[in-house]
């Protein structure tokens, strides 16, 4: 089935000039960017876009990377997108992230992981609603 998810580019990759490499990856395997813009993220939007990890211990540092610097928020689409996609992202840790994939290449730990896609199609409708609001 033909889906839409939602992607970013984190800002340690938009830091270190990665973004032109990313995307490519991302439309050789088949996906289409639909929309696409580069902002950056305050507190209440890294709150409301990760709630279920507030009050986490790891949230106070992630939220400080989140909005350390630009990022870049794509809709894509293909068939399967949300699974594809995170296959194609790879784990969150990159240490355990499968050979090829964003993460195993880019990421630099568990939080400084380059990239973000959707979990599910109801994640994906809710996060490209809040991004591309
Ligand atoms: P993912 O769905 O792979 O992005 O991972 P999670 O939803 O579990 O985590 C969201 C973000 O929180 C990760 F991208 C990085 C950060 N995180 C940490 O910094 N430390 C942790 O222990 C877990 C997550």
């Amino acid at each position: 089935m033909e889906q839409k998810t939602l992607f970013m580019i984190k800002p340690d990759a938009t830091t270190d000039n990665h973004i032109g490499e990313i995307l490519q990856m991302v439309e050789k395997n088949g996906f289409v960017i639909e929309n696409m813009k580069m902002f950056k993220m305050d507190h209440a939007l890294v709150e409301e876009f990760y709630a279920e990890h507030v009050g986490k211990h790891f949230f106070p540092e992630h939220s400080a990377f989140m909005r350390s610097g630009e990022i870049v928020g794509v809709v894509l689409s293909r068939e399967d997108a949300v699974l594809k996609l995170r296959e194609l992202v790879g784990a969150t840790d990159f240490t355990q992230a499968a050979l090829g994939t964003v993460r195993s290449i880019f990421g630099r730990s568990k939080g400084e992981n380059a990239v973000h896609a959707s979990d599910s199609i109801e994640s994906a409708d809710r996060e490209i609603a809040l991004i591309f609001k």
